[in-house]
């Protein structure tokens, strides 16, 4: 039997500050494996399906914590490299500085292992055995190989009936330029089945940024389900010309970074559970608030018991 998902992308060792402020004051890290496309496969176990992650990680300790880290996770690795050739990748988080309450991320992941995956790395029956193939706009931004295997990986599923899930993630500092990033998301659009996307990402690359406008402009790009997230709004889902609004969760936000992965898993995993795009939108929105609320990416995602609880009471008073 298939996974209900796969995904490919690099995850690397996060180094996330215990201090809040400039990362040059501060003096202790604490350890995570992070990385969009894991963070996602890790919170649809969570929601009780399978995931399998597609990867290449170092031949080296970062390497094979973060795959012991996703493994015990509940996640197949059994498709994951290992590169003699090139290290893991790592990235800092500096919380709170230069603005209040969000943080940003420092990368060391150029010539990383997983930046040198390639079409050979994409075992096609894996995926066609599998109900949804979902990438991000991270992994193609990393390098030329990095682009050409998405497409390949894309293309497979597409090929094979399987449905294909994007999101945008767009992360300036990885692309050459706009108009390179827009050429390849283009690509992808027109193969994917559930598009997630963001006002951020939508300003930067088309200069929109209503939802209204987001949904117009993609569901003529190819997708049956344009999904945005919209942070403390909420988040909202456009299907076959019917606009659907959930409000966010209310909680105390240590460290932001996953909660956009978390919302796409709670989100993608309901669809694969054949639940409305409302019951989506809501379980999305509550993992993408959990898992602000605890540093690391995956740690507060929450488990479908929890989801099912809170989705259960009337009044929800996460803080
Ligand atoms: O969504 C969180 C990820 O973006 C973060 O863990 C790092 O995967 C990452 C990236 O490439 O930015």
């Amino acid at each position: 039997m298939g996974l209900d998902v796969v995904t490919m992308g690099e995850t690397m060792v996060q180094l996330n500050a215990v201090q809040m402020g400039p990362l040059r004051y501060v003096t202790t890290f604490e350890k995570h494996a992070a990385g969009a496309e894991s963070n996602f496969a890790i919170g649809v176990v969570r929601m009780g399906l399978t995931a399998g992650w597609i990867s290449r990680v170092g031949n080296d300790d970062f390497g094979r914590y973060v795959v012991s880290e996703i493994r015990g996770e509940g996640v197949d690795v059994s498709e994951v490299r290992i590169d003699d050739e090139a290290p893991t990748g790592i990235y800092f988080i500096q919380r709170g500085y230069p603005f209040p309450g969000k943080s940003t991320v420092v990368y060391y992941r150029k010539f990383s292992a997983a930046s040198k995956l390639e079409p050979t790395d994409v075992n096609a029956k894996y995926i066609a055995n599998s109900r949804l193939m979902h990438v991000t706009g991270i992994t193609p931004a990393l390098s030329g190989t990095c682009k050409k295997t998405i497409i390949h990986a894309v293309d497979v599923a597409k090929k094979a009936g399987v449905q294909v899930s994007f999101d945008t993630n767009l992360r300036l500092r990885l692309w050459k330029s706009l108009d390179q990033a827009r050429a390849t998301f283009d690509l992808i659009y027109e193969k994917c089945d559930i598009l997630i996307t963001d006002p951020y990402s939508c300003k930067a690359l088309y200069n929109i940024k209503s939802p209204q406008e987001i949904a117009k402009f993609m569901s003529k790009k190819g997708p049956s389900i344009v999904a945005v997230k919209l942070g403390e709004a909420g988040s909202m889902a456009f299907v076959g010309g019917r606009a659907v609004k959930k409000p966010s969760y209310d909680v105390h936000v240590v460290d932001p970074i996953g909660a956009g992965d978390a919302f796409d898993a709670g989100f993608i995993s309901s669809i694969l559970k054949g639940w409305s795009i409302e019951k989506a939108l809501q379980v999305g929105n509550i993992c993408g608030a959990l898992a602000t609320t605890v540093k690391g990416d995956v740690e507060g995602i929450p488990t479908l018991d929890l989801v099912t609880s809170i989705l259960s009471k009337e009044e929800i008073v996460l803080r």
